[in-house]
């Protein structure tokens, strides 16, 4: 059995395209899902795309911080992207045997780990919300991007540029897409309305060039490997 639930959508962007009754008989705890998809103006799927969740009928309360990881193996950032809340703790190790020069010129975070090798003595903490890009000042190709939030739920597209949430208490829900390929002012936006035991699917469609495929390191014996 299908049943419509939902009234309320949506400003730009985001749009809801099913909910369902779920039969989760036996279950004591009543929460509702969501699955939020986002593809490009190609109807490509857009992978690593941060979605942010929000309760709109509860005082706001930012997630607190946690401690966090983002590697350098054969020089590449490992994650190349991450979602975080808001006073996470970074710590960016070396794993490589040469050395790395990790700096970031964002508004949300500036900073800068001059050529170190191995473990950096302390993390760094990022206190606002917003996408910090990080890269290497000497390997040009190195690139991450640290999705900086406030909101208590949030997560990364799969490469099907598939995210879902469970256990949402009934209420209504803001939701937004954040991707580094978009200005903030085309970051799409929704809302949508859940009942306890809800299943609903949002679908975002945005302006992002993917391209073919992200720059990766030169291979070992190639011209321009350093
Ligand atoms: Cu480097």
């Amino acid at each position: 059995m299908v049943t419509a639930l939902f009234s309320g959508v949506i400003r730009t962007g985001l749009v809801l395209l099913s909910g369902l009754v779920l039969a989760l008989s036996g279950m004591t705890a009543r929460s509702a899902q969501l699955l939020v998809h986002v593809q490009d103006a190609e109807g490509q799927p857009v992978e690593s795309a941060a979605i942010l969740v929000r309760a709109l009928d509860q005082p706001r309360e930012p997630p607190s911080g946690r401690e966090e990881i983002v590697d350098q193996v054969d020089r590449e950032f490992v994650p190349a992207a991450i979602v975080v809340p808001v006073n996470t703790r970074i710590l960016f190790p070396n794993n490589d045997d040469i050395r790395h020069h990790v700096y970031s010129f964002s508004e949300a975070k500036s900073f800068e780990l001059p050529l170190y090798t191995g473990r950096p003595a302390r993390p760094i903490e990022f206190p606002n919300p917003g996408i910090v890009a990080i890269a290497c000042n000497i390997h040009d190709w190195m690139l991450a991007h640290i999705y900086v939030v406030d909101a208590p739920w949030h997560g990364l597209t799969d490469d099907e540029g598939v995210w879902r949430v469970s256990g949402l208490p009934a209420g209504r829900y803001g939701v937004e897409v954040w991707h580094h390929g978009l200005a903030e002012e085309q970051q799409a936006v929704g809302e949508i309305e859940l009942d306890a035991d809800a299943s609903a699917e949002m679908e975002a469609t945005v302006e992002v060039a993917i391209g073919p495929s992200p720059r990766r390191a030169p291979r070992p014996g190639r011209r321009g490997y350093r």
